[in-house]
């Protein structure tokens, strides 16, 4: 089995990981991680963080001469913003703490944060002491971990994208669930992560005219995974089915509202001949099963079908907005404007990268649970006697 956790707070000393249940063999460096933490960074409409941190996870355990050990790995992120905030976020205890700038106690709520929920849920007398975790800083250790699951993915040949569909009103143009109609790379160069570049202007725009209201966007975003094998999860149990794992996983990423698997919503107007995807007659033993569409998203009865698997989650706009919101204040109960400290604008474009991470997590998880061993030779033991397997019954047995 795969876990992970994460600990930090987001102007701490930093973010601590750790993955656990990979096998031992497989070929994992920093520099690979960098590559993903790197790829999170960027995106049109983020805030002056970013300019501070240059994330690195530095691996702590469970590697040795670039191979994992089997042992769990951990890794730490530094906050390079940390040395700003040393009294704010002291480690140790305060005597008559400042309650100047940054280091005042924060008791005007902002809607739509973790603050309200969690100040009341944990006693706590400072919005700072719940808003410090529930910062999205927390996913650049998700893509730490998700980079872990990714490279473990890699050696079985499944990879992992994921594109920007709409930001606020605007939409890039449609393409068919088929992987082959997205351009990977132009999506990484693109600004806001988005293949359709006259789209990707628009979105932009977008993002600049919320900055200048002083105000926020969300939108949508699609991963999608290649190369799956047919057979991850199962339909025997509500907690093993991929569907669920996956959308849980999604929905776990702050600001996500809506997760749906393949087209979702979309199909819901339509008849059964025009959603599900028929199976095409096997002519290629390497590659039995191939359907003519994907509606289904890569997942029938909880399980991986063969196809590539779709995910689309739904962000919503980021709740600390510079023209603050209408709020009360947590001592007197009286109406203040909520909380501003410096924040993104818009997080969509970073959440595709935070949503190939769990993606990752969750099907490396069901890899394992699937094939299992100790070492990655075993695994792909494993894997290879069953890719073996699954083809039209009369052929194979
Ligand atoms: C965040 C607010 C901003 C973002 C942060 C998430 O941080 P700060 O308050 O330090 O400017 O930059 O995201 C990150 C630090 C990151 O690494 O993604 C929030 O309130 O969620």
């Amino acid at each position: 089995m795969i876990r992970f956790f994460t600990a930090g707070e987001s102007h701490g000393p930093g973010l601590t990981i750790i993955v656990e249940g990979v096998p031992a063999g497989l070929a994992l460096s920093e520099d690979y991680i960098a590559v993903h933490l790197g790829r999170r960074q960027k995106g049109y409409g983020r805030g002056g963080r970013m300019l501070i941190e240059q994330d690195r996870a530095r691996i702590m355990s469970g590697v040795r001469h670039g191979r994992t050990l089997g042992s769990p790995i951990g890794m730490s992120i530094e906050n390079k913003d940390w040395v700003n905030w040393l009294e704010a976020m002291a480690i140790e205890y305060v005597e008559n703490p400042s309650q100047e700038g940054r280091n005042a106690r924060v008791t005007r709520i902002r809607p739509g944060h973790a603050d309200l929920p969690g100040t009341m849920k944990y006693g706590f007398d400072d919005v700072r002491n719940s808003l410090e975790r529930a910062s999205a800083r927390e996913t650049a250790a998700r893509v730490a971990a998700g980079a872990v699951a990714m490279a473990l993915l890699e050696e079985f040949g499944i990879s992992l994208h994921s594109h920007v569909i709409s930001i606020g009103p605007v939409s890039a143009s449609p393409v068919d669930n088929s992987t082959d109609s997205i351009d990977w790379d132009a999506v990484e160069e693109s600004p806001v992560r988005c293949a359709d570049s006259e789209a990707a202007t628009r979105m932009m725009a977008e993002i600049d005219s919320a900055k200048e209201a002083g105000d926020t966007v969300g939108g949508t975003v699609e991963i999608v995974a290649d190369n799956v094998p047919i057979g991850l999860g199962s339909h025997v149990h509500w907690d093993r089915k991929i569907d669920g794992l996956i959308s849980q996983a999604l929905m776990s990423i702050n600001a996500v509202k809506a997760v749906s698997i393949g087209p979702g919503w979309d199909i819901i107007d339509k008849r059964g001949s025009q959603v599900h995807d028929i199976i095409e007659p096997v002519t290629d033993l390497d590659r039995p099963w191939q359907r003519k569409t994907n509606r289904a998203g890569g997942t029938e009865g909880g399980m991986t079908d063969g196809m590539p698997l779709v995910a689309r989650f739904a962000i919503k706009p980021i709740a600390t907005l510079r023209n603050a919101l209408p709020s009360v204040d947590l001592d007197t109960g009286e109406p203040v404007l909520a909380h501003f400290e410096r924040s993104d604008v818009c997080q969509v474009p970073p959440a595709g990268v935070i949503g190939e991470a769990m993606v990752a997590l969750v099907l490396a998880n069901a890899f394992m649970e699937k094939f299992g061993g100790d070492s990655i030779p075993e695994t792909r033991r494993n894997y290879e006697g069953y890719m073996k397997t699954v083809g039209p019954r009369r052929v194979f047995q």
